[in-house]
């Protein structure tokens, strides 16, 4: 039986006809094997050498291990390895990001980034709104979007609901959302919830205020894009998404779908899960370039470090750097920072982040003592200091709301 390697090391090949991904390793196994065992058990080999495996077969579809430096790997999957039409992201996350997480002789691997060629990337519709679109919507071109997420995250009816949407877009919030465990319990049916909280949309635009707020259909496959029709039909401007547990494909069918005529908002509840261990699992590089081809036009990507969540400025900034990257095939699509966000740590946030945000505070809205839409003005008044280049607590001497916000939180 003829025995194959998987090592290209130092070989020259076309990065237009494979697709190329960056792993972090950590193994007793010499680095070259443990590379080998790698490229093999997610193309053409398997533990052991096979009678079956043809010269052509490996030849053409074998993984190719063309780089190791310290404990990162780099392999190149060809094209012909995957199919999009009837396979699409779960094929290919099978092949990057599939059985490889289980061999007990890699302890620990994680995939820090994918490069796809130009013959899947067109498959692909990336953002149909995107960031420039958002910010078009709402008619505000260059400071960062300021939302909130309706807080408590359950229990509150619809017009509960509502009313907190109506408040917050009175302190001059231009977003707000969902929770990601709200969908349609019997003390919040979606129906009434989305059609009490257009209502209060509208009284704000009346009001000549602009505000969106997703709506979120996180459900079952079978269901989500009836339940994303019918929630415009009820007068969802934007509707949101949990990335992570509906799956890829999931963003992907409501963003390509004709009917769906509202952004999408991607929420990435779960991710902690294969994202917090710097040596595992899956880093949120891939996973904010696989939402973006398939169409989502905003993308949680945490708080760059000062935020509840565990983050960093330069993990965060790379997913945060590839929504904004410009490129001629897809739209960019807005980061949104989100988590333990408060008006005292905006300043150093926006200084991580650039403006081109959406920054989101849930407790730091409604944990303010003046209540909903004070503590919307915090917020907005935060983020208009640090636009403006003026110290919070400087800002604060004028701005009532944001001093109560400071006293409170303090500042980050
Ligand atoms: C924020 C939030 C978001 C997190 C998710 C929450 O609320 O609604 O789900 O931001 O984290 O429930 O925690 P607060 P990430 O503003 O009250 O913290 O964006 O990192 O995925
Ligand atoms: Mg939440």
């Amino acid at each position: 039986m003829k025995t194959y390697s998987y090592l290209h090391i130092g070989e020259k090949i076309d990065s237009d006809a494979h697709v190329i991904c960056k792993y972090r390793v950590t193994t007793d196994l010499p680095m070259e094997k443990a590379a080998e065992a790698l490229a093999a058990e997610q193309s053409t080999g398997t533990w052991t050498g096979i009678s079956t495996l043809e010269e052509d077969i490996f030849r053409n579809y074998g993984g190719k291990v063309i780089e190791i430096k310290g404990d990162v790997v780099v392999i190149a999957f060809p094209e012909e390895d995957f199919c999009i039409e009837n396979g699409g992201i779960p094929q290919i996350l099978s092949i990057i990001a599939g059985n490889l997480f289980g061999l007990d002789a890699l302890h620990k691997i994680r995939l820090e980034d994918v490069e796809f060629p130009s013959g899947i990337l067109k498959e692909y519709k990336g953002p149909k709104f995107g960031a420039d679109g958002l910010r078009k919507i709402l008619d505000r071109p260059e400071k960062p979007l300021v939302g909130t997420i309706v807080k408590p995250k359950i229990g509150l009816s619809p017009k509960d609901t509502a009313k907190y949407v109506y408040e917050a877009g009175s302190g001059g919030l231009t977003n707000s959302k969902d929770d990601e465990t709200l969908v349609d319990q019997k003390f919040c049916p979606i129906e009434d919830r989305t059609k009490a909280v257009a209502e209060s949309l509208d009284r704000l635009k009346e009001e000549g205020h602009k505000m969106v707020h997703a709506v979120n259909v996180s459900t079952n496959g079978d269901r989500i894009v009836q339940l994303a029709e019918d929630a415009q039909s009820w007068g969802a401007k934007q509707i949101m998404v949990d990335v992570i547990t509906c799956g890829f494909a999931a963003v992907q069918v409501l963003a390509e779908n004709p009917k769906i005529k509202v952004p999408v908002h991607v929420h990435r509840t779960m991710h902690g899960a294969f994202t917090k261990d710097p040596l595992h699992g899956i880093a949120m590089l891939p996973i904010t370039k696989l939402v973006k081809m398939c169409g989502g036009d905003a993308l949680h990507v945490g708080t760059l470090g000062v935020g509840k969540m565990t983050g960093t400025v330069e993990g965060d900034h790379d997913s945060l750097a590839e929504c904004l990257k410009k490129d001629t095939r897809f739209k960019t699509m807005m980061p949104v920072c989100s988590g333990g966000v408060y008006p005292g740590m905006i300043a150093t946030m926006i200084k991580a982040s650039g403006l081109n945000v959406q920054i989101q505070a849930g407790g730091g809205v409604a944990g303010h003592p003046g209540g909903v839409r004070k503590g919307a003005m915090g917020m907005c008044q935060a983020v208009d200091a640090a636009f403006e280049g003026i110290d919070a607590s400087e800002y604060a001497e004028t701005h009532p709301e944001l001093r109560t916000a400071l006293d409170k939180w303090g500042i980050k």
